[in-house]
This record gives structure tokens, sequence and C-alpha cells, in this order.
């Protein structure tokens, strides 16, 4: 039997992108349910009960939640292009790098882009992602994965796409190639990557849902 699988989604999510990318890495035809956060479907909220959030994958009627989770659920689901290290330490670290950048990185853009950001908040937002910046700098390496992305990179989708914007939309500027010179190198290289800019949101679609 083939496999069924659906994909509650929003298109403006990054976290839904992560999933999208790990879809598309592993070449998995799927049934994209569009979803408008301000009138949840009651397959949502029967799905994700707890957090009421996209994304959430159902696999042959198995809801699977958490946009990291799934990411890795898809790749030990499906055969094909690995998206987590085989290492057990090289796992390891990518679980803590990705696991930093949702749990310290996005946040603290989220903060600072938001409407009470202010010169603390922005420094705070620099600092952590000064830390990625240094992180990559170290590994040397075109991508978090080594030569090719993996788990952190597609973590970082948002850094890597959806800050631009958003700092378009809103007119600040904070994270810019002087700052930050490896990580925006690394996000030009991933953004041009053919299995992501297959799958990108149309950008003017973001802007105009940032501006509004
Ligand atoms: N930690 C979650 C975050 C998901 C999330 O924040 N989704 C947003 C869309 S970007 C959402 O569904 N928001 C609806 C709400 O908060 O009511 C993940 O990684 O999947």
């Amino acid at each position: 039997m083939a496999d069924e699988v659906k994909l509650y989604a929003a298109a403006v999510s990054p976290f839904v992108f992560r999933v999208k990318i790990a879809l598309n890495i592993k070449g998995i035809k799927y049934e994209n349910l569009e979803q408008d956060l301000s009138n949840k479907s009651a397959e949502l909220l029967k799905y994700n009960p707890v957090y009421m959030k996209v994304p959430v994958l159902v696999h042959n009627g198995n809801a699977i939640l958490e946009s990291l989770v799934i990411v890795e659920y898809i790749d030990d689901a499906w055969k094909g292009v690995s998206i987590l290290p085989h290492d057990p330490y090289e796992k390891a670290v990518a679980r803590f790098w990705a696991k930093f950048i949702d749990d310290t990185c996005i946040p603290a853009l989220l903060k600072t882009f938001g409407r009470n950001g202010n010169k603390k908040s922005d420094k705070e937002a620099c600092d952590q992602l000064q830390i990625l910046e240094n992180e990559l700098k170290v590994k040397g390496t075109k991508f978090f994965g080594g030569d090719n992305i993996n788990l952190v990179d597609i973590a970082a989708d948002f850094i890597a796409y959806w800050v631009g914007i958003i700092q378009e939309a809103t007119g600040k500027t904070l994270v810019t190639k002087d700052k930050f010179p490896t990580l925006m190198v690394w996000a030009d290289y991933f953004i041009n990557l053919e299995v992501i800019n297959q799958v990108l949101p149309p950008r003017e679609h973001l802007l105009a849902f940032f501006k509004a």
C-alpha cells in the first residue's frame, strides 16, 4: 500500500518549511493542507491538541508534531539522502545546535523584531547569532552539515531567508554581511540549493505578510 502523507501547513511558517525541505530531500509526495491560523481547523486541533500549531505531519494516520521531531521522523522513516549524521556523536552535536537555534536564536530574533524590540534585545539577538557565526567559521565548511546540509542548516532556515525579509518589512537592519559574514555567505548557499529553492515560499508573499 502506498504511503499516505499529509502536511498541515502555513506557507509563511519557517517551521513548516523545515518539514517541506525534508520531504523534498527524500522525494516524498504529500498532500499540503494549508491552514488558516486565525481559524484553526478541527483536524489541526485534533492532531495537535497540545500546541495547536503547524506543522503537523500525518503519515498513514499517525500524527507527528514539532518541526524538528518531524524532520528526524522523515529521516528515519524514509531511505535516501540522510538528514542527520549516522555517527552517534555527530548526531548529538547536530541535535545540540538545532536545539540552540530553536531555544535561543529564534526567540531572541523574534523578540527584537517584535513590537517591544529595543537596544538590549538587539544586542541579545546579535550575541546569539555571533555564537552561530563563530561555530560555522571554526568548522570552515560550506554548511553546518559540512559539504551538504543537515538538520542544523534546516533548523536555521529562519535565519537564512526569513530574517532578511523581516528586516525589509520592518525597516530594521540588524543582521548584515559586515556583522555576520560567514552566516550571510552560508545563507546565500543555502537558499540557492535546488532542494531548497524548489520549495521556498515566494519572497513577495512573505514580505506582504510581514508588512501587514
Ligand atoms: N516549535 C514549533 C513551532 C511551530 C509554530 O510556532 N507554528 C506557528 C506558525 S509559524 C503556528 O502554528 N502558530 C499558530 C499559533 O500560535 O496559534 C515547531 O517547531 O513546530
